[in-house]
């Protein structure tokens, strides 16, 4: 990885923890429309994998991987626009987190259906073949989410029919409150149905880069989908409302020692590439500025929410 990248990816992480961060204080405040779920801990997941695409390729992320919205072009002020449920933001204030997308950005929207974007995915992944794009498609799952038919279904056209599909497995430890051993039988790298698997350390962000870049280039020569399970930990509850009372604090205190950010920064420490002097009190200052300026928006008139939604 060569320094702007290291330095991309650093940044792209801090933003992605300091934009949660606001959303957490904009929650607890009473602003929010909904809940607030974070990637704490899981930034490196999100952001090394997405930052290892190129021009071209598209992404369907989860409500966990804001950084990799990031990583695409997505601005923390449409963020918090759409958690304030403002008539300004990407969902016109129909939305109230991360749901939203960009096709010119190749960002496609998340959805809350767990599973429903792998066959999604795997479509653009078609799509891209069928006009010779030398592009990829990535989309990320979760323990929990690996056990939706939705999840085997689109994997599994993507290795019958070979496509340019990365599948990031994120196995967090916990799915709601429930860890893996109550919902499944081994563990998520068991379940990638013949689809070429690496399993990373996902708390290592050169790590989790290298192998997504990697996972492109398999794609690329015609190989088939990669499943690139990260090996990571959900540091907070699954939404804010959540205290995570049912983990053991033993637990969250080995993984606090592996915190993808400073440990990220120990590396690129020794390599001689610090990140710009202030840099994060500057994000700081400006997401404060954004979020300021999304409370003060508008919210959408009410005989104006139900256009552009499906109603069956
Ligand atoms: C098909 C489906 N079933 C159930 C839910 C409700 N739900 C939302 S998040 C979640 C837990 C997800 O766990 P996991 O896939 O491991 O991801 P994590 O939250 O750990 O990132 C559940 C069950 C859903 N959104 N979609």
């Amino acid at each position: 990885m060569d320094q702007a990248t290291a330095l991309r990816l650093h940044e792209l992480m801090l933003l992605t923890r300091l934009t949660e961060e606001r959303l957490v204080t904009l929650f607890r405040q009473g602003h929010t429309m909904g809940g607030v779920y974070r990637s704490l801990g899981q930034e490196a997941t999100a952001v090394g994998t997405a930052l290892a695409l190129e021009e071209g390729d598209a992404i369907g992320p989860l409500i966990r991987n804001l950084g990799s919205m990031l990583a695409r072009g997505a601005q923390p002020l449409d963020v918090f626009r759409q958690y304030l449920g403002r008539a300004t933001s990407p969902t016109g204030g129909r939305e109230h987190n991360n749901h939203f997308g960009d096709v010119a950005k190749g960002l496609i929207a998340p959805t809350s259906m767990l599973g429903a974007l792998v066959p999604v995915m795997a479509g653009v992944a078609l799509a891209f073949r069928q006009e010779g794009k030398a592009n990829v498609a990535m989309t990320w799952i979760g323990d929990g989410g690996s056990s939706t038919g939705a999840f085997y279904e689109g994997l599994n056209f993507a290795v019958v029919h070979k496509l340019p599909l990365i599948v990031v497995g994120e196995s967090n430890g916990f799915a709601y409150s429930t860890p893996p051993e109550k919902q499944m039988k081994g563990r998520l790298a068991d379940r990638s149905q013949g689809a070429y698997t690496l399993t990373v350390d996902g708390n290592d962000a050169k790590a989790v880069y290298q192998a997504a870049a990697f996972a492109r280039q398999q794609c690329l020569m015609g190989l088939g989908p990669v499943f690139l399970v990260c090996e990571t930990f959900r540091m907070s509850g699954h939404a804010e409302h959540d205290d995570q009372r049912y983990v053991d604090p033993g637990l969250l205190a080995e993984w606090k020692a592996k915190d993808p950010l400073p440990r990220f920064e120990g590396w690129l420490e020794t390599q001689g590439w610090l990140p710009e002097p202030g840099l994060q009190d500057k994000l700081v200052q400006a997401l404060a500025a954004q979020a300021d300026q999304a409370l003060g928006e508008p919210f959408p008139k009410v005989e104006l929410l139900t256009a552009g939604v499906f109603l069956s």
